[in-house]
């Protein structure tokens, strides 16, 4: 599809983390579109008409000429072949395959242990749970030598192109590193962290950022 009839909107919260990540897929294919807030935690609870949207009340939720969508990595899929811009999957099926492993292990293994259990716990509760904390600091460990292991030569993770695997890890780890026990891990893994500061200088990345 060369463009679009209407913007694309995406409803959720500048605060998530896979928000962010379907952003950060639509600005670096340079779209136009609207962010609807929707703040899934709000006191009231989720508006009955989000769950037309999305029926398990997650964020964030699509939508592009009537074509509805949930789940973020069909989301950043569907916005990168559906729209002109630079491509952001790989050509070739091994490059693909790579991706979708990385955005897999991110969200089965990633998600949870470096957001919730490591960066949640550590800012936000009083008497943070350390078993919880030392439990999602291994999990992280391994989804970062993983990824160390999983990444090809070059400024990107699939080398020298910008993929949705790159798009997906950056607004996890951009989380996990608000707290020094994530920044203290990620600074072991060089490889990564130098791939985190190339990411996070990306307008993408800081366009997105939640106002402090
Ligand atoms: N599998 C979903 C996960 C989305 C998700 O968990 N979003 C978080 C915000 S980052 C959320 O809505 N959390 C609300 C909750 O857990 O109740 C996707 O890929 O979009």
């Amino acid at each position: 599809m060369a463009g679009s009839m209407t913007k694309p909107v995406l409803y959720g919260a500048d605060y998530s983390v896979y928000v962010r990540i379907a952003r950060m897929a639509l600005e670096e294919k340079g779209i136009d579109y609207e962010l609807v807030p929707l703040d899934i935690f709000a006191a009231d609870g989720i508006p009955a008409w989000y769950l037309e949207h999305h029926p398990f009340g997650r964020i964030p939720a699509f939508e592009h000429d009537g074509f509805r969508l949930f789940e973020t990595s069909a989301i950043a899929r569907y916005v990168d072949e559906a729209f002109d811009g630079p491509a952001l999957q790989p050509r070739d099926a091994r490059g693909r395959a790579r991706m979708g492993q990385i955005i897999g292990m991110l969200d089965a293994y990633g998600y949870r242990a470096m957001v919730w259990d490591v960066a949640v716990e550590r800012l936000e509760k009083e008497a943070p749970e350390e078993s919880l904390i030392a439990d999602g600091l291994r999990h992280a460990e391994t989804v970062l030598k993983v990824l160390m292991s999983l990444k090809v030569e070059g400024p990107w993770l699939l080398g020298d192109q910008l993929t949705l695997a790159d798009l997906h890890a950056a607004p996890i780890i951009g989380y996990f590193v608000k707290v020094a026990d994530g920044r203290e891990l990620l600074a072991r893994f060089s490889g990564m962290s130098d791939w985190y500061a190339r990411i996070a200088a990306r307008p993408s990345f800081t366009h997105t950022a939640q106002p402090d």
